[in-house]
């Protein structure tokens, strides 16, 4: 009936809304780009977009701390133990998982023809070892300073070569102790980068005081209090930017499209490349993820997916998970009902070091590098690139294109050549967007399969911080 359709409608206003902006935005973008815009044009034009990207980034530093903290607090020490063993497990699964899947696509379809021809000339990129490299990534645990590691902005050089624009690295690997130069006068910024928080020093140190805060029992109540009220109102403002969010997504993707090179022209090594990456994502998001939760939930993972629907595509807007971190909540607790208390802790923390796209995407890429040079990998080498793209893929940060600045750390440890990174980053834009989705989706079921797993520990304790929808 008429009202049937009316409450359809307004049950489903926010996905309906997204994915018009969604479609309206490609359609806008393909039709303003025979008016070939400026810099400048393109710049106002994507305004919106970029303020949505602001009004999510604001909101990530108190809501991942308030989360984790409030998260470890409720939990007693044994449950959150278990919990973040089952997430730990599910991470390193998933992650592996989706490396192997990305080397045997890229040896299967072989885009790579021992040929740079069709490329546009590689630029000079500078090395950074492996090593400094991983202990860069366990300096960043331990910021000296929790309020710098609130504000700093990393950047490093590397993006600069490569893209030519200063993108802020937030968790950087590259620029460890503040040791940043650069800004030359060529660098452009990047529109959407994150305003750089070290996340996963921001993590750690949540984790630990949040769990010491549960321990302290009534002493440690007002902070407690504190933590619970300060990521309560900041999902009430969530919940507000969520209306706002359509037309910042319409006008992202519009900008982009409007921006973008002609992919026309793109030779056919890239062409097969950008196939055999989508292939190797798509696999990964569509099976092995859904197929996980099954086998272990017993329920239709493309129910929980259709839930997650506006974080999916905010993450192929904004090609930031961490921008993507508040809808993200959003849509795990009141679509898909998952307990606030594994939401809370397994999202933030999957959200900075859980990235499955970005891992897969690595392992590939690097492989495909290796194709194009005609440097044959033994099995040892394709390994060791396994072992760095997983790493590497811990240590981006969930900012647009930090995946291809990770790289550098994956293709040195085989002796490959940095500056070949260039010969992809026509078509990193883009798919540093699905890779981010892919990103989104692994964290998102990652939350899904730890909640299952958790049930007999959640049903004892705390019942008065359970699910969002029953506190409302
Ligand atoms: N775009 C990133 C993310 O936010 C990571 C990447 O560049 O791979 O997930």
């Amino acid at each position: 009936t008429k009202n049937d359709v009316k409450r359809f409608f307004i049950r489903n206003a926010f996905v309906i809304l997204t994915v018009a902006a969604v479609i309206i935005g490609i359609i806008l973008g393909f039709a303003l780009r025979p008016y070939k815009m400026s810099y400048r044009e393109v710049k106002f034009f994507s305004f919106p977009g970029e303020l949505l990207m602001r009004m999510l980034q604001m909101l990530v530093l108190p809501l991942l701390v308030s989360s984790l903290i409030t998260g470890m607090a409720s939990l007693d020490s044994r449950a959150s133990g278990k919990m973040g063993m089952r997430a730990v497990v599910y991470y390193t699964t998933t992650t592996v998982i989706a490396v192997f899947i990305g080397i045997v696509m890229v040896l299967i379809i072989h885009p790579g023809k021992g040929s740079k021809d069709e490329f546009t000339k590689p630029q000079q990129i500078e090395q950074v070892s492996a090593a400094d490299a991983f202990l860069d990534l366990i300096r960043n645990m331990f910021p000296p300073n929790l309020v710098e590691a609130c504000t700093k902005q990393f950047k490093t050089q590397y993006a600069k070569r490569v893209v030519h624009v200063t993108m802020t690295v937030n968790d950087t690997i590259f620029a460890p102790n503040g040791s940043q130069t650069i800004a030359r006068e060529e660098m452009i910024p990047v529109p959407g980068a994150v305003n750089g928080i070290n996340a996963l020093g921001l993590v750690v140190f949540s984790i630990c005081f949040g769990l010491i805060i549960g321990n302290m029992r009534e002493q440690g109540q007002p902070l407690k209090d504190f933590f619970d009220s300060l990521n309560e109102a900041v999902m009430r403002l969530v919940a507000i930017i969520m209306w706002y969010a359509p037309a910042g997504i319409l006008f992202l993707i519009a900008g982009k499209i409007v921006e973008m090179d002609d992919i026309t022209s793109m030779g056919s090594q890239l062409g097969m490349y950008t196939v055999t990456v989508i292939c190797g994502l798509l696999i990964h998001a569509i099976l092995v993820l859904p197929t996980l939760y099954f086998i272990i939930t017993r329920k239709n993972p493309f129910v929980f997916i259709a839930g997650l629907l506006q974080a999916l595509i905010t993450a192929l807007g904004t090609s930031s998970s961490s921008a993507t971190l508040p809808i993200t909540f959003k849509c795990l607790e009141e679509n898909n009902k998952v307990d606030k208390r594994v939401t809370r802790f397994v999202l933030p923390v999957g959200a900075t070091i859980n990235m499955d796209g970005t891992a897969l995407y690595e392992a590939l890429a690097a492989i495909f590098i290796a194709q194009v040079n005609d440097f044959d990998l033994n099995f040892g080498q394709i390994l060791t690139i396994s072992i760095t793209a997983t790493a590497a893929s811990i240590g981006a940060a969930g900012i647009p294109q930090a995946g291809l600045v990770t790289m550098v750390i994956v293709l040195t440890s085989v002796g490959l050549p940095t500056d070949d990174i260039t010969l992809i980053i026509a078509v990193d834009w883009f798919l540093d967007r699905l890779r981010t989705m892919t990103n989104v989706l692994g964290d998102s079921i990652g939350a899904g399969i730890v909640e299952h797993l958790s049930r007999h520990e959640l049903q004892k304790k705390d019942p008065e911080v359970g699910n969002s929808v029953v506190e409302e």
